[in-house]
């Protein structure tokens, strides 16, 4: 099969990923903790899902400053997780099922606690120094101004060498520098190492943040509010793209995927190379925008916006279609927001239409399938994401900001809300783990939301994530289509077609709590009659009457 522009189809093309937050996944020997074997015993839920590749969030060895993205071996794995035995295993039985196994891979830093790190701090003749960028102070005071992701500068000062090192996230994520080719060699070591484990490709961590500016020039503006042009997008991350794309070629059928931050289309574009020699796929964040930013949304923002990525795409490859991550406010709360109470689930139902008839790659996050919603930390001693319990503690020890308000920004902008332990069933800590109690806490409303109910009931949230997957993968025009667009300017519903030469499907998503009726002469024409689907209303009339219920999403086809 060819898609646009004589792109040959690969197996990422038409997968359904499915993001696997290891620590909160399953727990297979009762210590609280998510693991490998607890990815092993779901594989077959997953395959029931429809999934047909997994991206797990890093197992390394860490001191889990940053939950795992601050890697000190990055070729063994966390005790906690499991063994390198059981990391065979699960590429064994995941293949077993035709199910990819994609890593998560931090390049841009290391943990502080790595060796390298450990001997470059040491001293300036450290034979790992130059793994790491280091830089004098200016007057006692930081080498320039930039700021860092969680929040003050981006340098470091080290007793012992008295200059600073830098770091675009935790001071206890030092930067490697990308322009040792020592250090260069041992990482693309590390990947062909999992490679040869039989990994099917890499999540590719903040890779637009992996060179800094040479020169290490201030960049425009100060602290959070600074344009970043000297330490991220530097156009020579292109060219260490082009070699590690090299080294992955090297093995056949491999993926790329990369987090492009924040990722505008037209700054993701570039990501994606000539369209053959850089990334294969680029994430749209999308749903940060519109849930972290709270922007205005609507059918009409996010309109603009899947068209803005298809045309970005066009020329250079295939898009992504995502609605969360363990970064982002779960979609389900996120765009629950956006309509009265009665519909927030139907709107969530029409949020994955969106998410599995768009053209592109769809990754679901884990439990957005059974309509997971964030939970809120009240107490900051629960919090395990330091960039929350760090800000909670800037805004009450350093600005006075009461606790009341204090929690509740923590809790936005850190990260502990989209990664409780995974609904499994009613039974005691949501069926994640035997322990007392998981490492985080469990979401209460697993007694309402669980996996083991949804199974059961046909109207359930998780049999019509079910139902989706299917029709996408029996619809080709839903992996392959064109859109059509049926009305360019509704800010109330979203339609369009997906046409290829095999067909056509339609698609309508209305984003209110009010009825909407559509003009039939629209979309059906000169086509005879129109065949539901599916609806997220077991008694859609629309077929019939062509009103949309409030929020009401549906699938049709023409006959
Ligand atoms: O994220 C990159 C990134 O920029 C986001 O962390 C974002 O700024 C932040 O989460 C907003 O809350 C990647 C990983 O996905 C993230 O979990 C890591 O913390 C980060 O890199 C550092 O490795
Ligand atoms: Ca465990």
């Amino acid at each position: 099969m060819e898609l646009r522009n004589g792109f040959k189809k690969k197996w990422w093309h038409d997968a359904i990923f499915y993001e696997i937050y290891i620590r909160s996944f399953a727990d297979s020997n009762g210590d609280g903790i998510g693991d490998i074997n607890g990815i092993i015993s779901k594989l077959d839920y997953l395959k029931d899902l429809g999934v047909d590749a997994i991206w797990i969030t890093p197992f390394y060895p860490s001191p889990m400053f940053d939950c795992g993205y601050d890697i000190s071996d990055y070729k063994s794995i966390a005790p906690e997780y499991g063994t390198l035995e059981d990391f065979d295993r699960l590429i064994k039985e995941a293949h077993d099922r035709g199910i990819k196994v994609v890593l998560d891979m931090v390049l841009n830093h290391t943990s502080d606690q790595h060796y390298w790190f450990q001997e470059a701090k040491k001293s300036k003749d450290s034979k790992y120094r130059n793994y790491y960028i280091w830089a004098e102070g200016k007057e006692g005071k930081a080498p320039n101004n930039w700021y860092s992701i969680f929040g003050g500068s981006s340098w470091e000062y080290n007793e012992a060498t008295g200059d600073y090192y830098y770091h675009a996230f935790f001071p206890q994520q030092p930067d490697l520098n990308w322009r040792n080719e020592e250090l260069k060699k041992e990482m693309f070591d590390v990947i062909r190492f999992w490679l040869d484990r039989g990994v099917d490709g890499f999540r590719l961590d903040a890779i637009n943040f992996l060179l800094e500016d040479a020169q290490l020039r201030d960049n425009p503006g100060e602290g959070q509010e600074q344009e970043h042009i000297y330490d991220r997008d530097q156009d020579d991350t292109h060219d260490v793209l082009k070699e590690l794309r090299a080294v992955l070629d090297e093995y056949e059928d491999k993926v790329l995927i990369g987090e492009v931050f924040p990722g505008t289309p037209g700054q993701s574009q570039k990501y994606y190379g000539s369209g053959n020699d850089e990334l294969h796929l680029a994430f749209n964040f999308l749903m940060l925008k519109l849930a972290s930013y709270h922007l205005d949304f609507n059918a009409a923002t996010l309109r603009k916006e899947t068209q803005l990525w298809d045309e970005a795409t066009k020329e250079v490859g295939w898009p992504v279609a995502v609605m969360g991550n363990h970064d982002q406010p779960r979609a389900y709360s996120s765009f629950g927001e956006y309509i009265s109470e009665p519909y927030r689930e139907k709107l969530a139902k029409g949020i994955a239409v969106y998410l599995l008839t768009s053209k592109g790659t769809p990754f679901l996050y884990y439990g957005e399938e059974i309509g997971m919603e964030n939970y809120l930390f009240m107490d900051p001693e629960e919090f395990r994401d330091n960039s929350g319990k760090w800000l909670y503690n800037y805004l009450t020890k350093e600005k006075g900001v009461p606790h009341e308000e204090a929690i509740l920004k923590a809790n936005d902008w850190g990260r502990d809300k989209c990664r409780t332990p995974m609904q499994w069933s009613k039974e005691k800590n949501a069926g994640f783990t035997t322990a007392d109690k998981a490492w985080t806490l469990i979401n209460p409303q697993y007694k309402e939301k669980n996996v083991e109910d949804q199974l059961k009931d046909e109207n359930s949230f998780l049999n019509f994530y079910k139902k989706l997957i299917r029709l996408r993968k029996e619809k080709e025009p839903l992996m392959a289509g064109d859109y059509v667009w049926i009305d360019n300017d509704s800010r109330d519903y979203m339609g369009y077609i997906r046409k290829s030469s095999k067909g056509e499907v339609l698609v309508l998503i209305n984003f209110t709590d009010k009825e909407i009726r559509l003009d039939e002469n629209m979309f059906i024409n000169k086509r005879e009659k129109i065949n539901l689907l599916l609806s997220n209303y077991s008694d859609s009339t629309f077929t019939k009457d062509f009103i949309l219920k409030p929020a009401e999403a549906l699938l049709a086809e023409f006959v």
